[in-house]
């Protein structure tokens, strides 16, 4: 299996009608999720503990993304957050993140956002994929954002209209990344928490330490969105551990392709379930610098119990 696989060697008019595709899928699955959600919206069931919790509509955006890509492109392979992978032959995968901020939309707080990225690779292994385009839509705060690998990334307006079901897009304004330099002091940084409350607990211990030294710390419920912050400037970096490729894999594209970095925890590794970091190439390295002491050490101690 290629470890490296290189998106430049899908041609660009077939990256660009990917790219025009992703942003089809986003756009109707971001008004579904929008439109349809009902007022007694509840879990349906848990994943991973029970924090990490499925809609209703995590299932019926997953069945119409799914649908709409086995009728337009059959021979390619899909994976989903909600009902898994599904092997295609023609190379290319389709990693599909339903509603990302789960939490936020059953809460009907408005920072979610339906994630379609198309990657070259196995999108299970870390390091052996890589995106070729992706759309984030964001149905409420109205935004979508997109990119192809070589393509630059793009932010547009992203008007619903509610009764007559239509939907209209802006025109595309280019993403950049912030250039703040890698003070710690002058960075506005995003994370996330996880669904695993062991977990939490190091990245509490992790983000009180960041805290004081960093310009503010946002937790906006959503890696996808985050991540497009990041390409839009708005964020000046963004850390978190326990993401996974359907959360990260269109934003990380947005955010290269808006001239910033998305990497692991040491220099030159790739974003993994584990760890992944973002943001222009000073700020990466500030935050490198600060985190890696941090996520380095042993797991803490139980409650109660004092380390030497
Ligand atoms: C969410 C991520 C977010 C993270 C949440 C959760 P979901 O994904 O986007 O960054 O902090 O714990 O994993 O479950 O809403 O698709």
């Amino acid at each position: 299996m290629d470890r490296h696989p290189d998106p430049g060697l899908v041609p660009e008019p077939e990256r660009r009608a990917l790219e025009a595709f992703a942003v089809e899928l986003a756009v109707a699955a971001g008004r579904l999720v929008h439109q349809e959600r009902p007022d007694d919206l509840g879990v349906r069931r848990t994943k991973t503990s029970e924090l990490d919790v499925v809609t209703l509509m995590d299932e019926r955006s997953e069945a119409l993304l799914r649908a709409r890509i086995a009728e337009h492109r059959p021979a390619d392979g899909i994976l989903g957050e909600e009902e898994g992978s599904r092997t295609g032959s023609s190379g290319l995968t389709w990693v599909l993140d339903p509603i990302d901020g789960t939490v936020n939309y059953l809460y009907d707080l408005p920072g979610y956002a339906v994630s379609v990225a198309v990657v070259v690779g196995d999108p299970g292994i870390p390091g052996a994929w890589a995106p070729v385009a992706g759309a984030v839509a964001s149905p409420t705060t109205g935004e979508l954002f997109h990119a192809r690998a070589g393509g630059g990334a793009w932010r547009r307006a992203l008007r619903v209209d509610t009764h007559t079901g239509t939907d209209s897009l802006g025109p595309p304004r280019p993403l950049a990344v912030s250039e703040p330099g890698r003070e710690l002091g002058g960075l506005l940084v995003g994370t996330g928490f996880s669904y695993d409350r062991e977990r939490r607990v190091q990245q509490a211990r992790v983000v009180a330490d960041l805290l004081p030294r960093v310009r503010d710390v946002r937790r906006s419920g959503a890696a996808a969105l985050d991540l497009c912050h990041v390409a839009a400037g708005r964020l000046d970096g963004y850390y978190e551990s326990g993401v996974q490729a359907w959360d990260i894999a269109a934003g990380m594209l947005c955010v290269s392709e808006a001239g910033g970095l998305v990497s692991g925890l040491e220099e030159g590794s790739v974003p993994s379930p584990s760890f992944v970091l973002a943001g222009g190439r000073p700020a990466v390295d500030g935050l490198r610098e600060a985190l890696r002491p941090l996520l380095l050490v042993g797991p803490p101690s139980p409650p109660g119990e004092h380390p030497a």
